[in-house]
């Protein structure tokens, strides 16, 4: 038997994409489903992003569930790129008229969703098994998915796949139409997360021989730290003592010294990878966030292309549910892209700016690192990496 239920759009994924869209469309009054493989305390236990752009954190309030997000976020004016042994700010507030970015976890935006729906009575359906989509390019597309050993169906009126990068949404588009673009860079980021207070109040991207590192935050008592690792290296060979001495090595002297330790409640090794899917609309599928895109983390991109696929996502659906115009339906795929290739270009630049390619041949390691210097003399190049920094428009 098939238990069958009927909604105006159905949602794989429960990651930030699918809770924003979902809670979005609710408060417009359009009904959705929302379809997650795991459990919440698997999804709220992935550390990840933590530095929202502005665009962001309207959709949040849009969405109503901005009130912890300015509450405990906190503004940055600035971010500091370490270089030769010295600190050089980048004052984004200063260069971009005005703009900030907001630093607050992504686990914590997550947590704030999910209570805003249990708020609201709605569900998000955990622990949906073989979750698929059907008949995408008719007017009748529907979901299936297994859960306790009994099969459900909700025929849809659009589906949207924001099931990140390993989903299933973006499988269904047949191969002759998916176009992929796709760069892997030969390293990954070793991420440490400890109650210890941050070394800076302003994140730190530092450029050192030995390779990338950077020192981020969560909050006044909450550290996050990364540093640039071979590829074929695990977590479980990192000690956090050999964490703390090679992150040491890599900052200025003066920052290293003030450097509080402590033993990580998190650590883990994220691989490097640029990737765009084309299009992201085939017949009634969308695909948003991840599923689509992938940024290397360097830029602080990823999240905030996802939140501008749903900007235009929602302005689609409801143009078409509250007055019948498919424009933005139909443009979606092109307008969603045009703005993903440009954080996947500042992304690549900022990943080749700060990371060691010790495969490079002596000519391109040259070129980087008169590309520093040439980033640290200019107004110019500092007001190009602050405006993409702090988020181009949507
Ligand atoms: P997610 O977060 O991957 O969520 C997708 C959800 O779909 C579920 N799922 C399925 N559900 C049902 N059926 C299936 N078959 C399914 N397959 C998967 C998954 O369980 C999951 O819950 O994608 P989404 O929502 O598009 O969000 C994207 C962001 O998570 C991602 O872009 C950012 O985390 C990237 N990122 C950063 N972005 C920023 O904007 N700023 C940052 O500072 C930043 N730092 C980072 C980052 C990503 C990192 N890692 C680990 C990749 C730092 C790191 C280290
Ligand atoms: C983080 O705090 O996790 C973070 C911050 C900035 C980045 C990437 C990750 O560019």
């Amino acid at each position: 038997m098939v238990n069958r239920m009927k909604t105006q759009v159905g949602i794989i994924g429960g990651g930030p994409s699918g809770l924003l869209l979902s809670q979005l469309l609710h408060r417009r009054g359009i009904d959705t489903i929302l379809l997650e493989k795991h459990t919440r305390e698997h999804v709220l236990g992935r550390i990840r992003a933590g530095v929202l752009e502005h665009g962001f954190c309207e959709l949040m309030r849009e969405a109503g569930v901005g009130t912890r997000m300015d509450r405990e976020g906190a503004d940055h004016h600035g971010i500091n790129i370490a270089h030769d042994g010295r600190l050089h700010r980048i004052d984004l507030h200063g260069l971009t008229g005005g703009k900030t970015v907001k630093v607050y976890g992504q686990t914590e935006l997550t947590r704030d969703l999910y209570e805003a729906r249990d708020a609201m009575g709605e569900v998000v359906i955990h622990e949906a098994g073989n979750v698929l989509p059907h008949d995408l390019t008719t007017d009748a597309p529907f979901l299936t998915w297994e859960r306790n050993g009994e099969t459900f169906r909700a025929d849809c009126e659009f589906i949207v796949g924001a099931d990140g990068y390993h989903g299933v949404s973006r499988a269904a588009i047949p191969r002759d139409v998916l176009r992929e673009y796709e760069k892997i860079y030969p390293f990954g980021w070793l991420g440490v997360l400890s109650r210890t207070k941050p070394v800076s109040d302003e994140l730190i991207y530092s450029s050192h021989e030995r390779g990338f590192a950077l020192c981020s935050l969560r909050n006044p008592r909450l550290s996050r730290y990364y540093i640039q690792v071979p590829l074929a290296d695990r977590a479980e060979g990192w000690s956090d003592d050999a964490f703390w001495a090679e992150l040491k090595r890599r900052l200025p002297a003066e920052v290293a010294g003030r450097l509080e330790t402590g033993p990580s409640i998190e650590k883990s090794i994220a691989p490097l990878r640029s990737y765009v899917a084309e299009p992201m609309r085939h017949g009634r599928l969308f695909l948003a966030g991840d599923a689509a895109h992938i940024v290397p983390p360097t830029g602080a991109k990823g999240l905030n292309s996802a939140a501008s696929d749903i900007h235009y996502l929602y302005h689609a659906l409801i143009d078409h549910f509250e007055r019948g115009d498919n424009t933005g339906i139909e443009r979606y795929s092109d307008r969603a892209l045009a703005r993903v290739w440009k954080a996947q270009r500042f992304s690549w630049w900022m990943t080749n700016l700060l990371h060691l390619f010790p495969d490079e041949p002596p000519y391109a390691q040259r070129l980087q690192r008169v590309e520093m210097e040439y980033l640290l003399s200019s107004d110019a190049a500092r007001t190009s990496l602050a405006e993409n920094y702090v988020g181009l428009p949507f």
